[in-house]
């Protein structure tokens, strides 16, 4: 076939595949990068900024990615289940290619600090869900023991597959832009991410299929930052579920990409995750989930300080969908107003 057939068959000659790997894939990647212009003049950016909008992946964020690789090799050395701790994200992921192959998943989420979307989905893949009275960081814990003593594989971003499938992220942005950008931006959570997408812009360099490297942007929120503050956070917070991690699993690797690369990690208020997120809506017509605003807020701050020269391209990984977290959306924003079913009212009301 000629159309999309996913990222592993678009791109195994960069990934631990053969011809033995059954490949269980939703046709993920291929996501648009969109050139946000109108973004730009807002927040007075002198150059080109991208969006790379992993919210149209099949379950509705960049996962999908990392989880085709993860359960296909899982499925390759014959397991029958996986496991996970997740915010979210890689819950919806997991249970939806988990059901794919036919395998059994068992979740761990956070009580109470998942967007409803995300849970909804991990519940209709027919996952089986447990609600850990804990943080993320406690649920991952867990999950690591358990896959060192039962026959289950784990998804999580600790199983390397994860990470060589999202790297295809930054290959889908070269291959659009036919060259790297200059600045990555994006959100860090447990910091798989940014590693996948530093590593992808290497391998790609190293084939001569770019000619530059971008300086890697990692955003964490304030309440939820531990690698800007250099100490793991008990319990973090943030509004941000999906970053809502104190102890992320690939810290030192996200530290190297934005180290080697000439970049750099910071953090964004909730505040500044929350006018990022509208503004990428009422602007762009994007709607991405609150932590992937995260990386919006990081160039919008930068944006201001004075930060950048002139003429610099910039991709802003939107990892997300905003439709995975409505209620967020609904309390940032005006209330509907209510009027009677009367032509009068009704124009009275919109202003004409
Ligand atoms: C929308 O689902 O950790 O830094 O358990 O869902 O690679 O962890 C999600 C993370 C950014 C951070 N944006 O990425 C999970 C989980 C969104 C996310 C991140 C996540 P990493």
């Amino acid at each position: 076939m000629s159309c999309w057939q996913g990222i592993i068959n678009q791109y195994s000659e960069f990934l631990p595949v053969s011809d033995k790997t059954p490949v269980i894939t939703l046709l993920e990647g291929n996501t648009p990068l969109i050139k946000a212009e109108n973004l730009a003049k807002e927040i007075g950016f002198k150059g080109e900024i991208y969006l790379k909008y992993e919210g149209l992946n099949p379950t509705g964020s960049f996962k999908d990615r990392g989880m085709t690789v993860a359960i296909s090799k899982a499925k390759e050395k014959g397991k029958e289940a996986v496991i996970c701790a997740s915010t979210g994200n890689t819950s919806a992921s997991a249970a939806a290619y988990a059901a794919r192959a036919g395998m059994r998943a068992y979740v761990l989420l956070p009580k109470g600090a998942v967007a409803l979307g995300k849970l909804s989905q991990a519940m209709i893949y027919g996952a089986k869900v447990l609600a850990v009275k804990g943080t993320f960081d406690d649920a991952l814990h867990i999950v690591r023991k358990i896959g060192e003593s039962y026959p289950v594989e784990i998804v999580n971003s600790v199983n390397p597959y994860r990470l060589e499938g999202q790297k295809t992220g930054a290959y889908e942005v070269c291959d659009a832009l036919e060259d790297a950008p200059d600045y990555h931006f994006i959100p860090v959570g447990n910091a798989g991410n940014i590693t996948a997408y530093w590593r992808g812009y290497k391998d790609y360099y190293k084939k001569g299929k770019v000619k530059k490297l971008p300086k890697m942007m990692g955003w964490q929120a304030e309440g939820a930052a531990p690698i800007v503050k250099g100490f793991p956070i008990k319990n973090p917070q943030t509004v941000a579920t999906a970053i809502k991690i104190g102890n992320p699993y690939s810290w030192k690797n996200a530290l190297k990409a934005a180290q080697e690369s000439g970049g750099s990690i910071g953090a964004v208020s909730d505040d500044e995750i929350l006018f990022a997120y509208k503004l990428v809506a009422s602007c762009e017509g994007v709607f991405c989930e609150p932590a992937s605003a995260a990386s919006v807020a990081g160039l919008v701050k930068l944006t201001r300080e004075g930060f950048f020269k002139n003429g610099e391209r910039v991709v802003c990984t939107l990892t997300g969908n905003g439709l995975k977290d409505p209620d967020t959306a609904i309390r940032v924003c005006e209330e509907p107003t209510d009027v009677p079913p009367v032509l009068e009212k009704v124009v009275k009301e919109l202003g004409f």
